[in-house]
């Protein structure tokens, strides 16, 4: 089997962004041969900090879904249509954030004063935010392909807002704290792409296993063979998606993570 994970609210504390707590397992799973994708809104520099912390060299997925990167030397061979970038194979499904920045100037003017972009933001105000301390910060904000936006005006504005993006074929989707706006890609459609390559290396069935908590994460679970939302009081996806069934943890991250996936069937008869 393989996992495709999201961090803040799933594999790591939603407020502590802690990391120590999952490390043992993490190892556990490795000896196991399962693979353990991070699936995130994350940068690149944030994510390999991360790993380079749970000492855990996987292939991740950045910026919802907007760039896969792999170990160079992963696979046996590169994968197609992928470029090198500090040390990985990168397969990237846009190349940058100005579209979206024009977009919003274009079509959402009326809104500039009720948003505020990550990456206009400084990382005291993002720490302040987020809680993420300001080394953390300055990673987030380094921003290759999206740029997630700060909303502060009202319920209606932001509805209205949404309706405008969406008829520019955006995806607008709510991450823990922030808006996630993305055209062409998201979580769903990288970790196809990756679980793609995984087959065609083993050569034969793999089973995904997907973990989320919030919007962001339902087009990767929705691609999954098992989804497990991990639950998270700050999130209001989960009283929305009853409807699809899908397991919803008990504890919240990162003590619901390991719970969940240590009762899975396929990870039990590893
Ligand atoms: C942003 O992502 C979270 C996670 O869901 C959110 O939308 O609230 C990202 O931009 C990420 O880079 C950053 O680490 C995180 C911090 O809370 O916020
Ligand atoms: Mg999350
Ligand atoms: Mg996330």
């Amino acid at each position: 089997p393989v996992i495709f994970t999201d961090l803040d609210g799933t594999l790591l504390d939603h407020h502590s962004y802690q990391c120590e707590a999952i490390k043992p397992f993490l190892a556990k799973l490795a000896s196991l041969g399962v693979t353990v994708v991070f699936n995130t809104s994350k940068t690149f520099a944030e994510v390999t900090a991360i790993q380079t912390q749970l000492e855990h060299r996987h292939p991740f997925i950045v910026e919802n879904g907007a760039a896969v990167y792999i170990p160079k030397g992963y696979f046996s061979l590169k994968p197609i249509g992928c470029d090198e970038y500090q040390g990985y194979w990168r397969y990237a499904f846009t190349d940058s954030n100005q579209q979206l920045h024009r977009d919003l100037h274009q079509y959402a003017a009326e809104f500039s004063e009720h948003y505020q972009f990550f990456s206009n933001m400084s990382p005291e105000r993002i720490a302040a935010l987020t809680g993420l301390n300001s080394e953390q910060s300055q990673l987030a904000l380094t921003r290759q392909y999206s740029d997630p936006v700060y909303f502060t005006g009202s319920d209606t504005e932001r509805d209205a807002l949404q309706k405008i993006m969406t008829a520019q074929d955006y995806q607008v989707l709510i991450g823990g704290r922030f808006m996630h706006m993305s055209k062409g890609n998201n979580k769903g459609i990288a970790q196809n792409w990756l679980v793609g390559q995984l087959k065609k290396q083993l050569r034969k069935p793999l089973t995904v296993i997907a973990l989320g908590d919030s919007h962001n994460d339902v087009a990767m679970l929705t691609a999954a063979d098992i989804a497990i939302l991990i639950y998270n009081p700050s999130s209001t996806v989960q009283t929305e998606i009853k409807q699809k069934a899908w397991q919803i943890s008990e504890q919240p991250a990162p003590a619901g993570w390991i719970q969940e996936v240590s009762a899975l069937t396929p990870i039990k008869a590893l």
